[in-house]
Parts: C-alpha cells; structure tokens; sequence
C-alpha cells in the first residue's frame, strides 16, 4: 500500500512539474536530478540512409546527395504520442529530441531558414507535435542543438566533420543565428527543461556563455549543458558510465544500438547492459539519456521498443531505488553501486563472483535499523569495528541486480561518499598497457586502457593496436596481494592464447597460461602474492578488445 501511494504521488510529481517554471536553474536541476532518466532522440532526412547523422556527410554522401535527402523526406508513420507513450512506458521523465544536428537541418518550422522540415515532403512541424504530446503525457521536454554548423554559409568549417574551413564565414553573424533559433524553440516549444548544445567549434567559453546568458533571457530556468563553449550546468560523458561525481550534475548520454541515429540491423543492447547503465548512473549520482534513432517512416525499432518497454517493467518495480535519489554514500565498486533516499541506502549488487555475497561498508555514523533484499528476504548484516559486514544467501541472487534495502535511523543524505572493499583486487588500480594508451570510441563504444579495471564488463574495453606484435597490459596492485583467480570479460572471441605473471624482481614469472578467454573466462591457479601483475597476449585470430580483468582472492 505504502509503495503504491508512493509511486502515485512520484508520478505525480513528475507529471505536473515537468511544464512548471522553476523558482531558479538550481530548483530545475534538482527536479532533473531526481528524473534520472532521459530519452535523447537523434532523427532526421540523413535517416533514409541509414548512415550517421551529422558525420556522413561528405563521407559517406557528398554535401550535394546529403543536402538534398530533405526533398525525400516524407515520415508518414510519424506519431509524437507514440514516442512519448514508449519513452514513458521505458520509465523515462524526460526527452531531449535533435532539432537541428551538425547537418544544419532544422526540424522544426523556422523562420531563419528555408532548410527545414516544412519544404519537405512531410510538411510538418514535428517538434510542435511533439512538445504537445509531452505536455499531454507530463513528459518534460529539451532540444539538442548542433553548436557547430557544417550547413550554414556563416559557420567556418564544414564537412566532412568541420575538416574544411570555409573561405568566407561570419562567425558573429552564425553565433546571432543559433541565439535566434533558440530563443524561437523555447517560445515555440518551452517552457522547456534543457537546451542540449553539442560539439562547439569555434566557441569558446565567452561566445558560449553569450549563448546561454541570452536564452536565459527568455526562459531564465532552463538547464544548459557543457557543449555550448561554456561550462554550463552539468557534464556529458559520452557511450561510457561518467565516474562517481556530487560535486557537479552529470549525465551519460549514450546510444541503445551503436550509432545515433537510424542504422539498419543495428546492434541493440541487452537488458543487462541497458539496466546496468542507467544504475550505475544513479550510483555515480548521475543522469542516463538514452538515445535512440527512430527509423525513415518515423517509427522506433521494434526491438528497441519492447527493451525500453523491459527497461520500464523493471522500474515500475524497484524505482524507488532509483528516481530522487541521490549517489552513495558508497562509491561504486565492482560488484556495484549504491543510491540514497532519506534514511535509505540501496546496494545495487549488479555481479557477484563466487557463492554468497558477503559485502562491507563502512559505518557512517548512525546505526542500521533494518536490512531486507527488495525481493523479499533476509539479510545479516554484522558490525565488526568501523564497518558492518551485509551477508544473504547467493540463492537470492537476482539477474540483472540484487538490491539490498538499509533502513537507517537517521538521515543518510549529507554522508560524505566513502570507497568500499571491491570483490576484483585490480579494480581502478595503476593500469599500464603496450597500446591504446589514450580514450577514444570505436564503433561508438568507449576505449581506453582504463576500462580494463573500470567494473565495467559490457561496454568500454581496452583495444591494443593490430600491430602490437605482443600486447600486454600491467596492474600495478600499490602492494603485494594474495591472488588465486582471475576473470576475464573479452568481447568477441578472439584471443587464442594468454598468459597471467607477475613480477619477481626484473623478470616476470608466469603463473597461468590460457588457451582462449571469450565472454567470460573464470581461472583458477595456485595463489601467488604479488604487486605488479600484468596480461599477456599471445596469439590470436583479430582485433582484441577486452572489457574487464578481475583479479581475485577466493
Ligand atoms: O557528433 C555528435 C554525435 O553525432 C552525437 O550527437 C553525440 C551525442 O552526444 N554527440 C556528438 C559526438 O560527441
């Protein structure tokens, strides 16, 4: 009974808030914080292609074949409640749709250009029909708005990806063109929850707080992000998991397939992934938008429908765990997260290795009243010293996540966060590796070196370069550790062979030798004590790309 009042009056909350206007831009982020959960919608003629929004003009089209798509476009299928009803069904507050991506097309019936939707086939503003169907289904509603502008005569640099600057430009004249057709969203349209810029060239932090000082003008609530030039009112990691931050709002933005915007058979994310990136946001106290990249008819992927609408089952029943809360008050470990509410702290134990879970936290300085497993079911939790020791039987273990409810005595949101004891000894240690030393994406996934210890096991990884004859990568354990498994998460199967060794004085001594690793390779060995440890790359039949290496004590 409690959880259903709850969820009427959340709902509620969520319903009427979302067209208000707030009292200030710190009211509006706490509402947005509180969300947790976007839609970001990358939709437009470049669609009909099926190849990159933005990106593939000039490269896959030449500007002349890209430019003219418009005059194809016809989205008879469009339906803006659709959308809306599949964004709230996924449990989603929020939806952030392109209004004009970095191929200056504008979808919506603008007066400052005539390369808009309305001398298109469809002759419709859909971004009209869209702000009235958020507000007729409570969703608040925001524009991503390309900074740069490869399309407008004024911007300096055009395509393929801004690589070629223009003879002629007007900067100033551009940067007055992208402040009116903002000002003309947000009257048309708001009022609106965020103003979602991307990808400023040419703008530093003066012409983009310019930008963002002259809509606030008009709608002086509105959210900004980091993307106009200006720092703006919170951070944007892009297709990886932002790392745990309370000091400055942030929001992963992130793709449900691969590419932004419509892609034929594109590659759809698996439940697990999509859940573990919208909880490891919350743990991290950050937002998840979640994009996806509707088709030329103007409908969303089946596929991608029915795992948001999984997404959204899963949230009608552990959401409390997730919307309005906060990050913490312990950091994310490999075997999860955790968020807070009131006197409430939810573990999100997303992987355990091994039998029972067995989990401490430190004591942050009121006592724990109660510990039950949201599905029902007791959990022992233990004080030993300045920790307590949370304990319940591995057969309760839930797919996708095991939430463990602490009811607290006193109020858990002012604790300062706090590191926990990870299951993985190499988990964010010192990582050096033979390549692929710096973050890039690939395929649009997050690679770095770092992401072989990040707890993150589907969706960054690290990619030594093909011609590293003999990739390796090292963990620098800070002090000897008693290590007798290991469990290593490859995407693909590509590794032939592997070996584990640790170092003894200068030499390196093997202690494992592997004979193909795969999605989920667990290896047990005698246990050695070592500080320097490192993965050894033999032979193998392709690219490798590993997500994650767990170095464990069992
Ligand atoms: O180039 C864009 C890309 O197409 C997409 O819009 C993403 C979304 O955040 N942002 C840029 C890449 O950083």
């Amino acid at each position: 009974m409690k959880k259903i009042i709850v969820l009427v009056i959340s709902l509620s909350f969520f319903a009427c808030k979302n067209e208000q206007k707030f009292s200030s831009v710190e009211a509006r982020l706490e509402w947005w914080k509180d969300a947790r959960f976007g839609m970001f919608i990358h939709w437009g003629p470049v669609s009909i292609k099926g190849t990159e929004i933005g990106w593939s003009r000039g490269r896959e089209w030449t500007v002349e074949e890209y430019d003219t798509l418009y005059k194809q476009f016809n989205p008879v299928n469009f339906d803006a409640l659709e959308w809306v009803r599949v964004a709230k069904a996924a449990g989603m507050k929020y939806i952030v749709f392109t209004s004009k991506h970095h191929d200056g097309f504008c979808m919506w019936d603008t007066k400052y250009t005539d390369y808009n939707i309305m001398n298109s086939p469809f002759k419709r503003d859909v971004m009209k029909e869209l702000s009235e169907a958020c507000k007729k289904e409570g969703i608040a509603l925001g524009f991503y708005h390309s900074t740069c502008d490869w399309h407008h005569p004024d911007f300096p640099l055009t395509s393929p990806g801004g690589s070629v600057k223009r003879e002629s430009f007007n900067l100033d004249r551009y940067t007055e063109y992208l402040k009116n057709q903002s000002v003309e969203i947000i009257k048309n349209y708001g009022p609106l929850l965020v103003m979602w810029y991307d990808v400023p060239q040419q703008f530093d932090s003066v012409r983009g707080q310019g930008v963002i000082d002259h809509i606030r003008k008009i709608q002086p609530d509105i959210l900004v992000n980091n993307r106009t030039g200006a720092k703006g009112d919170f951070d944007t990691p892009e297709q990886r998991v932002g790392n745990f931050q309370n000091t400055r709002a942030w929001e992963t933005c992130m793709t449900i397939g691969r590419q932004w915007a419509w892609k034929p058979n594109d590659e759809v994310k698996s439940l697990e992934q999509c859940l573990h990136n919208l909880i490891r946001s919350a743990g991290g106290d950050g937002n998840l938008l979640f994009n996806v990249g509707p088709k030329p008819d103007g409908t969303i992927e089946p596929l991608q429908v029915e795992r948001l609408k999984e997404m959204g089952r899963w949230l009608n029943k552990y959401g409390h765990s997730i919307y309005g809360t906060r990050g913490g008050p312990f950091k994310p470990a490999d075997w999860g997260v955790s968020t807070r509410k009131g006197n409430m702290v939810y573990l999100h134990i997303l992987k355990w290795s091994g039998e029972s879970p067995k989990i401490t936290i430190p004591d942050i300085g009121t006592d724990i009243v109660k510990a039950t497993l949201a599905v029902g079911g007791e959990v022992k939790y233990t004080k030993t010293g300045d920790s307590f020791v949370i304990e319940f039987d591995g057969k309760l273990l839930q797919p996708v996540n095991t939430i463990v409810e602490i009811e607290y005595a006193g109020n858990v949101m002012n604790v300062k966060p706090s590191d926990v004891i990870s299951q993985s000894i190499s988990y964010m240690k010192g990582v050096t590796g033979s390549s692929n030393q710096k973050g890039q994406w690939i395929n649009h996934q997050w690679v770095d070196l770092k992401a072989i210890n990040n707890g993150d096991w589907s969706g960054s990884f690290w990619q030594p370069s093909d011609d590293d004859k003999t990739p390796w990568i090292e963990f620098d354990l800070g002090k000897p550790e008693k290590i007798s498994k290991a469990i290593l998460y490859e995407s693909g199967n590509n590794v032939e062979s592997f070996e584990l060794q640790y170092k003894s004085g200068n030499e390196w001594k093997t202690f494992y030798k592997g004979t193909g690793m795969g999605p989920r390779a667990e290896v047990v060995f005698d246990p050695v004590e070592a500080g320097i440890v490192r993965l050894l790359i033999g032979s193998r039949r392709g690219t490798v790309q590993i997500y994650e290496v767990m170095l464990l004590n069992d």
